[in-house]
């Protein structure tokens, strides 16, 4: 059905007072346009509130809505801009739970805008008292709206191309101790993990600019590493460096002398620095050949618990929007929240074109990317080489795997540390080209490769009790 079907009630004049939002903003029978954007979210509503005035609040409050019926409201075309709760369904078992499933037409976001769209979408509503909880649950996001967005500043086929390395995960480290390392020592650590055997080590989130060490002399000692493990061992390396900053000026002056000393990659923190400061960073990385690693602390804050926030794979989508080659998405077999389906869900809506609507791993809609670059997922927190054949398993060749305790923490130290998760990474991906199932003999093929490894036979010994088996909270 078009807007002009679903209009509000045209009266004569201006009526003053306060209306039932589902009055102007439930439109059961609207069918959404190619170019609405859409949205579904989780809500409880408070007791005695009806499910569609509810979700009819959400829809006016996060879209043209007030409380109240105001004058200027004859000033403008309501029909044309307002959102439309188009459905709300029951959650099952669960007792006044809801989803409602919201349109809204694609003027109402500036172009090229994360920041605007999510200040529309989750601005106020989330206070809103007629709700006991609310969570935005998935996005689609229209081609038209899209088209507006630089997305990636290069994309996975672009980075492999750049690194020039194929046909497996790419495996990384974050440097630990998370806070208190010099920068000379710092830059050593980097270089034996990356002459050890890794494609990638990484400044941890909370290592900005302290006065332990400062990011100028950081990015010197470590660049000097990355240098001297490329003429070592003949691959390329990189090293994430943190550019995240107090002040926009000092994220980019950071990224400029990042690229002045010819360093491939850097760094960002995409929700503690926020979308306006993401989104000119890969602009500029994308002009200016460097590639951009997301980190995504304080995710856990906004998406873990059910039935309040912003799931991650709507997070996911903003990011892919504003752009980052590599995102943070989660183990599933590590130390940190992740159900495998959900996971696999939102990893998916990173890397792919185009992603069908399937309920059994979250995604609401279908969403086509138009062409927009993919981001690598990184699986990142608590890993050690006998996850390695579930980690290949589950995320297959475009990933990056990062093990920083998994690393560091080996008895020999970094270098070994290195060398242990690239032997037991290379074995996998061997047994996996020769048709060997992962699951079933992980353990046996990690086993036979430390016969010919002792650094990896060192590892399997250390770790071989560490499971991090716990119930999940974030499930569909
Ligand atoms: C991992 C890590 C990463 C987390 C982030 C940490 O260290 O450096 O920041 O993985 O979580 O600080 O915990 P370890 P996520 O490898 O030593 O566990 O990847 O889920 O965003
Ligand atoms: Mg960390």
């Amino acid at each position: 059905m078009s807007y002009s079907k679903t209009q509000s009630k045209a009266k004569a004049g201006y009526d003053a007072g306060v209306q039932d939002y589902k009055l102007k903003y439930y439109t059961p029978d609207y069918t959404p346009r190619d170019t609405d954007l859409l949205a579904a979210f989780r809500f409880v509503p408070q007791p005695g509130v009806p499910p569609e005035e509810a979700a009819a609040a959400v829809a006016a409050e996060s879209s043209t809505g007030t409380w109240t019926t105001v004058w200027t409201d004859l000033l403008t075309d309501l029909d044309r801009y307002k959102g439309r709760c188009y459905d709300v369904e029951p959650v099952p078992n669960e007792d006044n739970q809801y989803i409602a499933y919201i349109a809204y037409p694609l003027d109402l976001f500036e172009e090229g805008s994360v920041t605007n769209l999510l200040t529309s979408l989750v601005g106020n509503v989330f206070g809103f008292k007629a709700l006991r909880a609310l969570r935005l649950e998935d996005i689609r996001v229209p081609i038209a709206y899209l088209k507006t967005f630089q997305g990636p500043p290069h994309g996975i086929q672009v980075e492999r191309d750049k690194l020039n390395k194929y046909g497996r995960p790419l495996l990384g480290c974050t440097i630990k101790p998370k806070l208190g390392l010099s920068a000379k020592n710092y830059g050593r650590a980097v270089y034996e993990c990356l002459r050890g055997g890794l494609d990638f080590t990484k400044d941890d989130e909370n290592i900005n600019s302290q006065p332990f060490m400062r990011w100028r002399d950081r990015f010197l000692f470590v660049q000097e590493a990355i240098e001297k493990a490329q003429a070592e061992t003949g691959e390329i390396k990189g090293h994430y460096l943190n550019v995240t900053a107090p002040t926009c000026e000092q994220m980019m002056e950071r990224a400029a002398f990042a690229k002045e000393i010819g360093t491939p990659i850097i760094m960002h923190d995409f929700l503690t620095g926020g979308f306006t400061a993401n989104t000119s960073l890969a602009k500029y990385c994308r002009d200016n050949g460097l590639l951009l690693h997301i980190h995504r602390a304080m995710h856990a804050v906004i998406d873990r618990q059910k039935t309040h926030g912003i799931h991650f794979r709507v997070l996911a989508k903003c990011l892919r929007m504003s752009g980052g080659d590599h995102l943070h998405s989660g183990t599933v077999v590590g130390k940190l929240e992740g159900e495998k389906g959900i996971t696999m869900g939102f990893v998916d809506l990173m890397r792919e074109d185009h992603i069908e609507l399937d309920r059994s791993r979250g995604i609401y809609f279908t969403q086509d990317w138009a062409s927009m670059p993919g981001v690598l997922p990184v699986a990142s927190g608590g890993i050690h080489v006998w996850h390695m054949p579930a980690l290949v398993e589950i995320f297959g060749d475009d990933s990056c795997l990062q093990f920083g305790g998994g690393t560091l923490g080996h008895p020999w130290g970094a270098a070994p540390g290195a060398a242990a998760n690239r032997v037991a990474l290379e074995a996998c991906i061997q047994a996996r080209n020769e048709g060997r199932d992962m699951m079933r003999e992980g353990g046996d093929i990690l086993r036979e490769a430390g016969r010919w490894s002792p650094e990896l036979n060192a590892a399997l010994e250390l770790w071989k009790e560490i499971k991090f088996e716990f119930e999940a909270m974030d499930t569909v």
